[in-house]
This record gives C-alpha cells, structure tokens and sequence, in this order.
C-alpha cells in the first residue's frame, strides 16, 4: 500500500516536471514567424489563384479565421492582411512579427498580448470600414453647401487683370446628330462658370465635324473650340478581337440581360476610348486638367472659383459629383481580371487608397456576381480629371491589360467602372473630390446642392423617379473617405 502510494506520488511528480518542461520550452520558443510567414502566403496564394481573394473575400475569409481579430504588427497595432497582397513589397517583413500563427491553416492570436494589444482586439472586432466610418453625422444637402476649403485662396476671375489659368479644357465626345444637345450643355455651362474663366473647349468624333456643328458650337463660347477626328485605330475594335463573337455575346447580353446598348458596337467602342485611348490623344498634349461634358446636361449652380486651379492647388486627381451602382452583367470578369493585373504588379496599389469603397457589400449580389466588385463608381459623365494619372505608365498599363483581355467588347465594361476601380486602387482617397457645390444633372440622376448659387433643382434630390434612389451608392464613399 505504502509503495504504492510512493510510487503514485513519483508518478505524479514525474509527469509534471516533464509538463512544466514541455510548457516552460514552448513558452521560451520563439513563434516561428518565416513558417507563419510561408503559411500565410501559400494561403493567400490559393485565394488569389481561385480569382477572388483580393479586398473582401480575403479579408472576410481572414476576420472569420481570427475570430473577428485583425493579426497584430509588432506595435499592437490591428492590419487589414488583405493589404499585404502575396509578393507585395509593401511591407513583408511586418508580417515576421505578427503575434498569429497557422498551425494547420488557421490563424491564432498568441500570448501574452500586452494592454495595448488586448484594447487593440477589442477594437478590431468591427470591419477596418466600419472602424473608421468617415460618414457625415448630418445629410450633406441638408446642410447649406459652400465652396470648397482650399489650402491656398480659390482663383477669382478677374475683370482687371486676367486671372491665373490651369493647363485646362473642357473635352466632349460628341456625334454631329447631338447638336442641339450639346449647345444646350455648353450654354449652362458657359453661364455658370466658363464665361468668368475662358477655357478652352475640344470636341472629338469618329467622323468629320460637319460646318454646322463647328459653326454652332464657336458661337455658343467665346472661348476657343478645337476639333478633332479620331484615328481609326484609337476607335475601333483593335485587331484581337474577334468581332463576330463579340457580336453573339453582346445579343445574348442585349436580349438574356437586358443590357442596355450592349447591342451597339459603338457604345463599346466610346467606353473603351474613354477609359485608354482619349487620354493619350495628342490634342491634350498641352493640357493638365479635363472637365467633360456630354450633350443634354444641366449645370444648377453658379460657380465662382476656378475649378481646375483648385484641382491643381489642392493636389486632386479627380473630381465627381454622383456615385451610382452599375449593372453587374456588363462587367462580369473586370473584378477578376483587374485582380489578375494587380497580382502581377502590387507595388502599384496605393496604401491609403479608396479600396474598401470598391469592395463594400451594400449590395452583395453585386459582389458575388462580379467576383469581389461592388459595382459603386463614379458616374463619369461628369468628370473632371488630372490628365497625368491617366497618362501614368500604370494606369496606361491597366487598362493595355484590360484591352488585351477583351472585355470591352465581349462584356460591355464601361469607362466609368474602369475608371472609379483604377482611382480606387492606385491613389490616396485624399486625392478625390466630390465636388458637392457643383449642381449638375443628366437623366436619371442629379447631384443638388443646398445653396442659394443653385436653381432649378431639387437640394438633395436624386433622381426624379423616387425608386431609382436607391441606385445612390454614395454614402459608401463618404464612409470611406468623407464629404471632403
Ligand atoms: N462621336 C461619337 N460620340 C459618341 C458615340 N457614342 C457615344 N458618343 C458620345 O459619348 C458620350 C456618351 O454616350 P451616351 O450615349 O451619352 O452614353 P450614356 O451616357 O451611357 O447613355 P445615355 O444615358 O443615353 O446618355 C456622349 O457624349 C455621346 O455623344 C459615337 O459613336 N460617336
Ligand atoms: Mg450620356
């Protein structure tokens, strides 16, 4: 009995001094951060290869394998990981110090986590969007809309002496039949700000300008008007594309999913030289900043500041004034493709981008069916942009990626998607604008601003048919980047 009471309590202590040794060694081992590292990778790896993995799916798939904690920096700081895209040169070696492992593929938070680290994971427990929502607390239209805040004065025109000018023009791919309607765009727009600042309008068209176009739109400014036929090669299908395939599918989009202009060669045609093409036109070889106008819009509000020079003064590479949802037929593989693209050039990412705007999930059908997209763009028949991002060589090489795959003719991709997702990947939010002061309309959707400078609209009103208000996706943007 005796015995074996002693031999019990040998036992005992044995397995507990082999315990402690075993516990005391894994707390003096140090995490393996190269295999975490490694693991991290390979996994991401293989989102990325399903086409998917980049913005939402990952980090969707990241927050649910945390239990709802971001992996930690070595300063206790939460990382959104779907930033450190796989072979980015951001910033690798952060994630030597993550405080997570991934023993077999699932990520867990280590101990001993300091303060810090604790009040960070509670903090963490919402989306990154979620944690630095940049919504306004009021209705923007509710509120009275002043001019913009401008880190030096905004230019005045000038009566005395002539007011300091940007390397500006407004630009208009217009069709000789839209005469009348582009007259009417160009006289608001004359009144409201062109007449105070005189800037140069170009026109561009795939046929001859006739005399009467040219005629008539001379006399609608006093500024001076250039135009300009495009070359063919600019405008038309490039040779790669088979024309009779893009044919069938765009009838099949036309009569399957009622897409509209899907059916019209030239509505590809526009939406890819909008998005390549037009920026590297020699006609605006002279020029930094565009302003576009199509036919039959309306502008609301006198503008009395310089609107490029702000763009110029405030370091802005775009401005907009309305953010709606597309159609998520006509772009079905730009997502992926767009990821593809990015896969092999990560550097190109920019670290305070707008991306989160473009992978929100307010209409998740949308994403799921474009593989990631939330199909929230800038609408951009209104734009007015910094001419030098576009000619960057890595926009100019995204969109060549894009030409090269097609999707302009065999789905319907149009320039404003191609546009807002380049924007939202490649610059700092910072550096767009939602001009909220500049009144502007063409159907279905308007952007009225609250201000006495404003008629004929609406403050706040969206469209003029109440249930296409939900086509608004704006308040995502102002959650990612404000009202600024
Ligand atoms: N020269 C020329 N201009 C075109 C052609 N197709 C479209 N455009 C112009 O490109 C711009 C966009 O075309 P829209 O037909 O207005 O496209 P949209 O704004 O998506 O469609 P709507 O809602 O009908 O206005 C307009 O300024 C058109 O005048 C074309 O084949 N030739
Ligand atoms: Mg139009």
């Amino acid at each position: 009995m005796k015995f074996k009471k002693r031999l019990l309590v040998l036992l005992t202590t044995i397995t507990g001094i082999v315990s402690l040794c075993v516990f005391v060694t894994l707390m003096l081992t140090p995490p393996d951060f190269q295999k975490t590292w490694e693991n991290f990778q390979s996994i991401t790896q293989e989102k990325w290869q399903d086409g998917v993995a980049m913005g939402s799916t990952l980090n969707s798939w990241l927050y649910e394998s945390t239990n709802g904690h971001w992996p930690l920096n070595q300063d206790g700081d939460s990382q959104d990981p779907s930033f450190l895209l796989p072979g980015s040169k951001l910033d690798l070696v952060q994630y030597y110090h993550l405080n997570v492992s991934l023993p077999d593929g699932s990520f867990q938070l280590q101990s001993p986590l300091s303060k810090k680290q604790i009040d960070s994971i509670n903090d963490s427990k919402k989306l990154p969007w979620e944690k630095s929502d940049l919504s306004p607390s009021k209705n923007p239209w509710s509120e009275n809309t002043n001019e913009p805040e401008s880190i030096v004065p905004l230019v005045r025109p000038s009566k005395k002496s002539p007011t300091r000018k940007a390397r500006a023009a407004f630009i208009s791919l217009v069709r000789n039949e839209e005469l009348k309607g582009i007259i009417q765009s160009m006289k608001e727009l004359e009144e409201k700000f062109n007449s105070k600042f005189n800037y140069p309008w170009i026109f561009f068209n795939d046929k001859e300008f006739t005399k009467d176009f040219k005629e008539m739109t001379q006399a609608a400014t006093k500024a001076k008007c250039q135009y300009v036929t495009l070359d063919p090669k600019d405008w038309l299908e490039p040779d790669w594309i088979d024309t009779e395939k893009a044919l069938r599918l765009n009838n099949k989009m036309s009569s399957k999913n009622h897409v509209q202009y899907a059916a019209m060669a030239s509505y590809h045609r526009m939406c890819r030289w909008n998005s390549g093409p037009f920026y590297t036109n020699p006609a605006l070889k002279d020029y930094d900043y565009y302003w576009r106008v199509e036919p039959n819009v309306h502008y609301y509000c006198s503008i009395d500041y310089d609107v490029f020079a702000y763009m110029q003064d405030n370091n802005k590479d775009y401005g907009f004034t309305v953010n709606v949802y597309d159609s998520p037929h006509t772009i079905k593989s730009l997502w992926p493709t767009t990821v593809s693209f990015f896969k092999q050039h990560p550097e190109y990412m920019h670290p305070n981008s707008s991306r989160q705007w473009l992978l929100q999930k307010s209409r998740k059908d949308h994403n799921d069916y474009t593989g990631g997209y939330s199909t929230c763009h800038f609408w951009s028949n209104f734009e007015i942009g910094r001419l030098d991002f576009f000619r960057s060589k890595q926009y100019q090489e995204y969109f060549n990626y894009l030409d090269s795959e097609g999707g302009f003719f065999y789905e319907r991709w149009g320039d404003a998607p191609v546009h807002s997702i380049a924007l939202g990947l490649m610059t700092d939010k910072s550096r767009i604008h939602w001009f909220k002061d500049i009144g502007y309309n063409h159907l279905p959707y308007s952007n009225c601003p609250k201000s006495k400078k404003c008629k004929g609209c609406v403050a706040g009103k969206f469209s003029p048919w109440s249930d296409l208000d939900t086509e608004n996706c704006i308040q995502e943007w102002f959650k990612v980047a404000g009202t600024g």
